[in-house]
């Protein structure tokens, strides 16, 4: 039986919570950077997920990864062992060159993990009395959806009707280093910031800034967190978005693209003095590090390491700032980003960025609006010259329509 987009999104409308304003395109296939709807029309994906599809829809090592695991040995929960974990973690921090991982599920899952794992150091390290950890922030952040994360968003729609809120964070304004010295006391944990703000609008800080903050987290004891759940793996040209810099954070959340879309697979990278304060039963989940997520893991890394997705995002990412930036919009404020993580910021005179986005979608690109006014382009990291020439020739009269 197939259904229409129609009857399809009218299942959604009627059985759904509405927490989502998706755009009106029903997908059913997808391959590489390009999708189909129920009526067979094709898209070019911008948004990848949000950055979970790095390595491009259906990825067939990974595809082979996960049905050859999943006919094996799906879930074993932590209270036994499985033999692809300790590889999972061994290829882990041989790539990334940490001592330890901590494995979850969601992104958000993640980010607990660093900020519990941030919280119990400052205890039994640092020596901050007990309950009297603080965490500081930056306003514009996105960390996820818990009680505990919304709890130091400074986006009102986040928090509205979710209190009361997690104690022990500060906000601090995004790029100004000088800003988190004059936050720091002695109580302070940690520092949690996205190399690039995705959510907040692709928001590229100052050159110089994640040094900055690296210095100054390391003068005053304090753990530098990087989520890079959205701007690691690939999406800025660079393993991690905080290598532009040359920085290594105390801890890293990633996510998303860790499994390549196939399967949520989350995880922490620390070193042993931090990690270490994990004892067992202090943390856990039930499905994090099962055998699944980790061959699904390996495979999705070994993709994107083998297949020179890193490099391309930065060529592509490149040309494809260069070509955005070249349109003679009037619409246009500002286009910015790194590697294959862009941003386009439309005046507000330009009345909003979803009715680009829904022109884009007519002309067969899938991008996402974000904060109203910016339209993000954020497409798989094997995308080639020619397909964003393709996607340039659709997307340019949109930018340039009344
Ligand atoms: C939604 C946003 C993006 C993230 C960073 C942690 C998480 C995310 C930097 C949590 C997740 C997702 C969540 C999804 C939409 C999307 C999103 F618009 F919400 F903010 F990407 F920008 N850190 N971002 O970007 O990871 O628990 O979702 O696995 O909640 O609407 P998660």
């Amino acid at each position: 039986m197939h259904l229409s987009s129609a009857e399809l999104i009218a299942l959604e409308e009627r059985y759904g919570a509405h927490n989502y304003h998706p755009l009106d395109v029903v997908l059913s296939r997808g391959e590489g950077v390009w999708v189909w709807d129920v009526e067979g029309q094709r898209y070019l994906d911008c948004l990848s997920a949000y950055s979970a599809l790095n390595q491009g829809h259906n990825h067939p090592r990974i595809r082979q990864a996960l049905i050859e695991q999943a006919s094996r040995l799906t879930l074993t929960s932590r209270a036994f062992r499985n033999d692809q974990l300790g590889l999972f973690y061994q290829e882990l921090c041989e790539l990334t060159g940490y001592e330890m991982v901590l494995p979850m599920n969601t992104g958000a899952e993640a980010v607990e993990t660093a900020l519990k794992a941030a919280r119990k150091w400052g205890y039994e390290v640092k020596g901050v009395p007990d309950g009297q950890a603080e965490i500081i922030a930056c306003t514009g952040n996105f960390a996820g959806r818990t009680i505990t994360i919304i709890s130091f968003s400074s986006e009102p729609q986040y928090r509205a009707g979710f209190g009361p809120y997690t104690p022990g964070f500060k906000l601090i304004p995004y790029g100004d280093a000088d800003a988190l010295e004059a936050a720091i006391t002695p109580n302070t944990v940690a520092f949690i910031v996205e190399p690039i703000q995705g959510e907040g609008g692709v928001i590229v800080p100052p050159a110089g800034y994640l040094h900055r903050v690296r210095e100054i987290c390391s003068r005053h004891n304090v753990l530098l967190i990087a989520d890079e759940i959205q701007t690691g793996l690939g999406r800025t040209g660079r393993l991690f978005a905080c290598d532009h810099e040359n920085v290594r954070p105390d801890m890293i959340t990633i996510g998303k693209a860790l499994s390549g879309g196939f399967y949520p697979v989350s995880a922490v990278l620390s070193d042993r003095e931090v990690l270490g304060v994990f004892r067992p039963g202090d943390h856990g989940s039930t499905f994090g590090g099962n055998p699944l997520a980790a061959a699904v893991g390996r495979a999705a890394l070994r993709a994107l390491i083998e297949e020179g997705m890193i490099e391309n995002a930065a060529l592509m990412g490149e040309y494809f700032l260069e070509q955005l930036a070249e349109i003679n919009s009037p619409h246009v404020k500002e286009v910015r980003g790194k590697g294959l993580m862009i941003g386009v910021e439309l005046k507000p005179e330009a009345g909003g960025a979803r009715r680009f986005c829904e022109a884009l979608q007519e002309n067969g690109i899938l991008a996402k609006e974000t904060h109203r006014h910016i339209i993000r382009f954020a497409p798989p990291l094997i995308i080639t010259r020619e397909q964003i020439d393709w996607a340039m020739e659709r997307i340019r009269p949109v930018l340039c329509m009344k």
